[in-house]
């Protein structure tokens, strides 16, 4: 299917639009304020040009050098050919390279795919021949890994890709730091043109291109830093890979220098990375996955590191259990924010005023007035106000139909235009949402249909379990049997498979949804943004028929 496109498609193409009369209500709503990216970094430069914008790596920059390296590299980028409209594939780690190609092909109009430093050729090969991308910017190497290697594989792969561009020492290539030429004015891009593609975070099948435009991702980090409540002595900590759309719009990276803060690029989420940055400079606000918080938390409670500056800790991508939500606190001295976002765009908070309950056990609430949600039933009807079923949404930040993607387009939507998330929520009278799942992540037990999450939750209770994820393994027996994989809690021992049936009995957990296998790992494998991986989990594990 995506194979058959030719690269040279008109600017427009991959986009699903919003309908005419929707759009012109986000327009008059003031959603969407007619504003390209590469525009509003003009703005913010005006408003904040000598604060400093962006710290990594050595680099310090303000909005004025961020501003003119952008219109720089724009120009640089331009003389070797690239167009408006235009895939460019980006594979960077948090490095100051990052935000200024990223303005500086908002500038041109030439769109980016952004990529984690995560992906291999499997993921970079297909979104090379997908997206038709006529270029491809890499570091040198990262975290022990050399992308030039790779770059020779994806080039096998998709004749169209002309330049690899190179932070670090090019090799065989180009290097980014030459692509830089005298500024000159280019077309500014409509403001309802893609302005970016992301890539989907489904651990299912391979990845799917998002398309985000000027407007709605404007809209997006805008809303957000006002929900989080930014200002311009936000200094943000990027820890997760900032082409994620969490620390790049959530209001990440975007949001902070919208409101005249600064950007702080760690080279990894690893407390020993990450802390000595919110030591040296005064970090308010920084994001994680839930598989990391344990990590911080224990480090903090042995590390000396001054973190008495953060403010804030955002923690989405996956479900965070109450119990941790309640040592953040304690443990780090800031205040905890749940978020359930997707790249897709809905984006759920819980905000500053809400009481500590909702925080700790609920993903958040809608980021927008005009998010409208459905919860549906497996046959697409509503369910009952705080019953559980799967989120639909449609709103002004949320896609209509992902990039060059019929087939699936024609199931992950409704008809009317709402975005199937696959997420199972229930959604409380105050609005905020609570994850209960994904609709596929089920164990088909006796013929019994019992929820991972909700195994997880439970098991995750036991005194000595730290973290649990639930998998189904074939059975011949059983259909699928309940494995529960446990990370067990610091200096605790795994309890044995009916010492955890007990537990949950105890509790009144139903013996259908009791494990019947109980495996304990050091550590999860993780997806390329740091969540729990479970198709991995589930091949690494062989199903014993007992
Ligand atoms: C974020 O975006 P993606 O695109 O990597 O993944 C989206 C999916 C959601 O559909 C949901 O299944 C899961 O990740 N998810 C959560 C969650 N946040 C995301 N599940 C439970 N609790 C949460 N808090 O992951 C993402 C994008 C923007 C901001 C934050 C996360």
């Amino acid at each position: 299917m995506s194979d058959t496109y030719s690269p040279a498609l008109p600017l427009s193409s991959g986009l699903t639009p919003w309908p005419p009369e929707t759009a012109a209500r986000y327009r008059a709503s003031g959603y969407w304020d007619g504003r390209t990216l590469g525009g509003l970094l003009r703005d913010w430069t005006a408003a904040y040009g000598p604060r400093l914008a962006v710290v990594g790596g050595g680099t310090r920059l303000t909005y004025r050098q961020l501003d003119e390296r952008a219109d720089r590299m724009a120009a640089g980028l331009a003389d070797l050919g690239i167009a408006p409209g235009d895939r460019v594939l980006v594979q960077l780690p948090n490095v100051p390279a990052f935000p200024v190609l990223f303005f500086a092909l908002a500038r041109l109009g030439a769109v980016p795919v952004l990529t984690l430093p995560a992906h291999r050729i499997t993921e970079i090969g297909h979104l090379a021949r997908l997206s038709g991308a006529v270029a491809y910017v890499i570091a040198d190497e990262a975290a022990g890994f050399d992308y030039r290697t790779l770059a020779g594989q994806v080039r096998e792969q998709a004749p169209e890709l002309s330049h690899v561009l190179v932070a670090g020492d090019p090799g065989p290539y180009r290097a980014l730091e030459s692509v830089d030429a005298e500024p000159r004015a280019h077309r500014e891009p409509d403001s309802g043109d893609v302005a970016l593609l992301l890539v989907s975070g489904g651990t299912t099948g391979v990845p799917k291109l998002i398309p985000r435009t000027h407007d709605d991702y404007g809209y997006n980090a805008r809303a957000s830093a006002e929900a989080c409540e930014l200002d311009a002595g936000t200094v943000y900590l990027a820890a997760l890979p900032i082409a994620h759309n969490f620390p790049l719009a959530c209001p990440g990276m975007l949001g902070t220098l919208a409101v005249g803060g600064t950007v702080v690029l760690a080279p990894s989420p690893a407390p020993d990375a990450a802390f000595p940055l919110i030591a040296a400079e005064r970090v308010t606000h920084t994001a994680l996955v839930p598989p990391l918080i344990p990590l911080w938390l224990g480090t903090a409670e042995w590390d000396d590191t001054d973190l008495s500056s953060l403010r804030v800790l955002q923690a989405g991508g996956s479900k965070l259990s109450a119990e941790v939500a309640r040592e953040v606190p304690r443990q780090l001295g800031c205040v905890v924010q749940q978020v359930f976002g997707m790249a897709e765009g809905l984006l759920n908070y819980t905000r500053s005023d809400d009481p500590a309950d909702i925080v700790e056990t609920t993903q958040g609430r809608p980021l927008s007035g005009d998010d409208e949600l459905r919860i549906v039933d497996a046959e697409g009807r509503d369910v009952a106000p705080g019953e559980t079923g799967e989120l639909l949404v449609r709103g002004p930040y949320t896609l209509r139909g992902y990039y060059r993607a019929p087939e699936v387009n024609a199931t992950a939507f409704t008809a009317d235009g709402y975005y199937c998330s696959g997420d199972l929520a229930r959604q409380l009278p105050s609005g905020h949402l609570v994850v209960e799942g994904r609709v596929k992540d089920t164990i088909d037990r006796h013929g019994e249909s019992v929820s991972a999450e909700e195994v997880e939750t439970h098991v995750r209770a036991h005194p000595a379990i730290a973290a649990c994820a639930a998998v189904g393994l074939t059975d011949p027996a059983r259909g699928e049997q309940i494995c529960a994989v446990v990370v067990p809690a610091a200096g605790a021992a795994a309890p044995t498979l009916p010492e955890l049936r007990a537990f949950l009995i105890a509790r009144g957990v139903a013996a259908f949804k009791l494990p019947d296998r109980i495996a304990a790992v050091g550590e999860f494998p993780l997806t390329a943004i740091g969540k729990v991986d479970k198709r991995a989990l589930t091949a690494r594990l062989a199903a014993p028929a007992d």
